[in-house]
């Protein structure tokens, strides 16, 4: 594949772009601007199919799944940050990293997941000093004996509920220490899959149980410069068919009560339901939003995440919110069929890309329109928008940022996939 275009040539294709945005009082050059600056958080797991550092070699439980078997796959902290170090040369904007607990590195030593400290990523911070690319953190409750009843804070069984409360108290830790050490709080979201897969008698027990642990969890106090809390809800798991202890409305009512940030997954409601429309309405009493942004497919919530109009109307609705600072914005999907660094470079060009389309829109003429009760107007400016030059204001964003232009990075991806990828089987 040849790449396409020369910088002279994007450069004079942008200086058209730009008067055409300019005439719908755009400014282009600030929406490239701002838009670079969105922290996109960029999960670690897409890089080894969700397996970890603890010794498994495939991701068992928890409702998720990974299929596929493409070689390559990074087996260890050295292997896995590298791969990311050279998706992130072909991501412009920029970007953090989310880990998992189980990306701990123990020295070879067996340390329980409620036993973990920020010292077992001490590897992961000092590259994160290094890199300047900010860590968010994750409790895993799930891939573990001690999930295999499918509950761990809402379970009945007080041994169990105590190792996960003691796993997540550990975690919160371990993010506070990520903050600590970049300066900007790691964002640490809860999610786990506990649910059953057949209709329960007690949906009420296991609820009481899973908000009472939250409470505990939550009532231990960091700086919050220093730790994000968040947490996930879904609408249904392998596993966990009929019931979900955390359901969407469980957590809507927890944040809004306990004042913290809710996580919205796309791919995690009914397959019509998006969540654009769920964003201005939460942003009334919660204190903001973690998206995680990936793709709903049939049973499956976790598909490279494209550019759709989910994500589209998603990045809107943020843009259109004006709270930005409010919204932390994640990737969250695994494909383990594909090139893993194409499968993060994809999902993570899709979600820059339809942030700039967002930030280019004339939202003041559609409101002005709106307002007036022009909605005809609004309507022929929002179909007009679909057709205006926006990839050359891509190809400068992805210019300004040293990204590779259009369809360079695939490519790249080839190169390190002879050169690094092959040889680890
Ligand atoms: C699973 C949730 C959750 C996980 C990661 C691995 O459906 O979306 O966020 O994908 O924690
Ligand atoms: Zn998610």
């Amino acid at each position: 594949m040849k790449t396409v275009i020369s910088n002279d040539r994007i450069e004079t294709v942008y200086g058209f772009a730009k008067e055409a945005y300019a005439a719908l009082g755009v400014s282009a050059d600030q929406a490239i601007r701002e838009v670079l600056a969105i922290p996109v958080s960029i999960h670690c797991w897409q890089g080894d199919d969700v397996v970890g550092f603890e010794g498994a070699d495939t991701l068992s439980g928890g409702g998720i799944l990974t299929t596929g078997n493409y070689p390559g796959r990074a087996r260890n902290g050295g292997e896995l940050r590298s791969d990311a170090e050279f998706a992130f040369s072909l991501i412009p904007g920029k970007k953090r990293f989310s880990l998992h607990s189980f990306y701990a590195e123990t020295g070879g030593k067996t340390v329980g997941r409620d036993k973990i400290e920020p010292g077992h990523f001490s590897a992961w911070m000092e590259w994160s000093k290094k890199k300047d690319i900010p860590l968010d953190f994750n409790p895993s409750l799930f891939a573990h004996p001690m999930a295999d009843s499918g509950y761990t804070i809402a379970s009945a069984d007080p041994k169990i509920r105590k190792f996960w409360m003691d796993h997540v108290k550990a975690c919160r830790k371990i993010a506070s220490a990520f903050g600590e050490n970049q300066g900007t709080p790691a964002v640490d979201n809860i999610w786990l899959a506990d649910g059953s897969k057949d209709y329960p008698a007690d949906r009420l027990g296991p609820r009481e149980r899973l908000r009472d642990g939250l409470d505990e969890i939550l009532d231990v106090k960091y700086p919050a410069d220093t730790i994000t809390d968040t947490v996930e809800s879904k609408l249904f798991g392998i596993g966990s068919e009929a019931y979900v202890v955390g359901s969407h409305e469980f957590y809507m009512g927890y944040t809004a009560r306990k004042q913290i940030k809710l996580c919205l997954d796309t791919g995690h409601f009914h397959p019509t339901e998006t969540i654009a429309d769920k964003i201005s309405a939460m942003l009334l009493f919660v204190p903001g939003l973690l998206i995680h942004f990936s793709r709903g497919l049939r049973w499956d919530s976790d598909h490279v995440a494209t550019f759709s109009d989910e994500m589209r109307f998603a990045c809107q609705e943020i843009k259109r919110s004006g709270a930005i600072g409010k919204i932390d914005i994640a990737l969250d999907y695994f494909d383990a069929s594909i090139n893993r660094i194409a499968a993060w470079t994809i999902g993570a060009r899709n979600l820059r890309k339809a942030l700039l389309e967002a930030y280019l829109e004339p939202t003041r003429l559609l409101v002005e329109a709106e307002e007036k009760g022009k909605n005809h107007e609004r309507l022929a400016l929002l179909e007009e928008c679909k057709t205006l030059p926006f990839s050359a204001v891509w190809d400068k964003l992805c210019l300004e940022a040293g990204a590779p232009v259009s369809t360079a990075w695939i490519e790249a991806v080839d190169g390190y996939e002879q050169t690094v990828l092959a040889k680890r089987n």
